[in-house]
């Protein structure tokens, strides 16, 4: 039985995004009317939303009290800040308030299992919708990553794996007995966030009214703070040893192993992903997997060979000896410092690292220390290059470029024989790309257009 009233309810769809579009045209399937609206006056997708929803009354310019003078509920999508004074007071005077995420969850029958946390997020999805394809079931993947959930819903599904990012868990009532995972929590969108713990707050949420819920045991901010179902099962995921019934890592036969309870399962070498970071993501996909009732052969057979994904840690080349390494999706301190640490060599400063864009309020203060082991120089650009030199420069030497294909050209300069060249930003990308995956391309283009132009140099000198 679905709780929301869709039937009797006038609709508002805040946002014409992804998320507003997937919701326009699931009510659209159902034949419920709506409007649409956007804080924007000319939105992106507006040409879209007049040819496919010529039906609906479209309201465009920032919000107002007279937008919801005659709604009932208002369906939100994710990045719109909630705490804006119309918003407020139409939640004051009683319109419901809802995310894609709770009429998604309202709708489907198969099992849901909801991943979120500051990082790691997109790489145990994916990886989690692999072992369960590998394990012969249908399943969809999607949420956050990228693909609106509400676009997954197929009566063939007989499981969903879903990315969720704090924005689309502020609004949530009840998972409705969902398998749920909160892997890790550092500072994120302190631009949206009074303050951490806020932050904190919305990704708690994620266990309201969970079946199953998985935690990082070595990560205090990601303990059950919200009431599940009456009988919450929970399990935990970490980098040390495991007590019974949970995930972890210790050696077995000379070989540091993964475990579950006292059960060896695999060498960690012979998970295909690579870094320590990713070995506590495989642990998270196989505490969420086992949860969710997929068995654990092919879910080892998935971690031999999902590789992970692309703009995380991904090595593009290797020229003359230094390798430059795409990490465009360390958006913030908390990915770039995995990155750093998984990359830095104990020996020497082998790290030459590119970073900036826009910090989203972040404190870079966390990199220091990694920064003072591992980074023998930086090459900063962007809107908040100032607070990233200001939180280096006592610690190692930074120059300042005008764009990334500038700092890549100082970083390849500045690199020797057995050095990385590190692109992992710590910021959004937005102050000079569309998405963290335009950068990354400009990065692995910028870097293999100067093997093409060093090799010409050769052919001519
Ligand atoms: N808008 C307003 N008023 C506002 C803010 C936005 O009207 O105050 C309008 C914009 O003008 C635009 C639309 O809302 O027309 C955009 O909506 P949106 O920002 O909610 O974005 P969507 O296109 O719906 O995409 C969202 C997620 N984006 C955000 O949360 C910002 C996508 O995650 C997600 O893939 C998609 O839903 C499908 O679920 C992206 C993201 O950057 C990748 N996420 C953040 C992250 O990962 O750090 C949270
Ligand atoms: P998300 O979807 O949460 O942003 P991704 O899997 O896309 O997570 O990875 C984003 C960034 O975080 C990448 O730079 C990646 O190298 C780094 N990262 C991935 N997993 C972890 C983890 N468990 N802890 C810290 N950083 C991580």
């Amino acid at each position: 039985m679905t709780e929301i009233d869709l039937t009797n309810s006038k609709i508002a769809i805040l946002g014409m995004g992804a998320t507003g579009l997937s919701v326009a045209r699931f009510l659209s399937s159902l034949g419920t009317p709506f409007v649409f609206a956007d804080s924007r006056e000319q939105p992106p997708n507006l040409n879209e939303v007049r040819d496919c929803f010529p039906q609906a009354l479209r309201r465009l310019g920032e919000f107002n009290e007279a937008l919801f003078a005659d709604i009932d509920l208002a369906i939100i999508s994710p990045g719109i800040a909630l705490d804006q004074p119309a918003l407020m007071k139409a939640r004051q005077k009683g319109v419901t308030f809802i995310g894609d995420l709770d009429l998604f969850l309202d709708q489907v029958k198969a099992p849901v299992v909801a991943i979120t946390g500051s990082n790691g997020k997109s790489t145990v999805t994916t990886l989690l919708g692999e072992m369960a394809k590998n394990s012969g079931l249908q399943v969809g993947v999607g949420g956050n990553l990228g693909l609106p959930m509400l676009d997954l819903i197929s009566n063939k599904n007989q499981l969903y794996v879903l990315e969720l990012s704090s924005f689309q868990l502020e609004l949530l009532t009840s998972s409705r007995g969902a398998t749920v995972g909160l892997l890790n929590i550092t500072p994120d969108h302190m631009d949206r966030y009074k303050d951490l713990e806020q932050y904190v707050a919305a990704k708690h949420h994620i266990f309201r009214g969970a079946k199953t819920a998985v935690s990082n045991r070595q990560d205090s901010l990601t303990a059950q703070r919200e009431q599940g179902e009456s009988q919450t099962l929970t399990l935990t995921f970490g980098l040390d040893s495991p007590g019974q019934g949970n995930f972890g890592v210790a050696v077995h036969d000379h070989q540091e192993s993964l475990f579950f309870g006292s059960q060896v399962l695999l060498s960690v070498d012979e998970v295909a992903m690579k870094g320590r970071h990713n070995t506590g993501n495989a642990l998270a996909a196989l505490a969420l997997g086992h949860a969710a009732g997929l068995p654990i052969v092919s879910m080892l057979e998935t971690l031999k060979i999902f590789k992970g994904l692309p703009h995380r840690c991904e090595t593009i080349a290797t020229i003359d000896n230094v390798s430059y390494i795409n990490d465009s999706k360390g958006t913030n301190v908390g990915a770039t410092l995995a990155a750093i640490e998984g990359f830095g060599s104990d020996s020497y400063k082998n790290l030459v690292l590119i970073a900036g864009g826009q910090g989203k309020g972040q404190d870079f203060g966390g990199l220091k220390e990694a920064a003072d082991r591992f980074v023998k120089c930086g090459f900063l650009y962007g809107e908040d290059a100032q607070q990233l030199e200001d939180a280096l420069d006592s610690v190692t030497e930074v120059y300042r470029a005008g764009s990334l294909v500038e700092a890549v050209a100082g970083a390849k300069s500045a690199a020797r024989p057995g050095d990385i060249v590190l692109l992992s930003p710590a910021c959004a990308s937005f102050d000079s790309f569309a998405s963290f995956e335009e950068r990354g391309h400009c990065f692995s283009q910028t870097v293999l257009s100067t093997v093409k132009a060093d090799s010409r140099e050769g052919m001519t000198s």
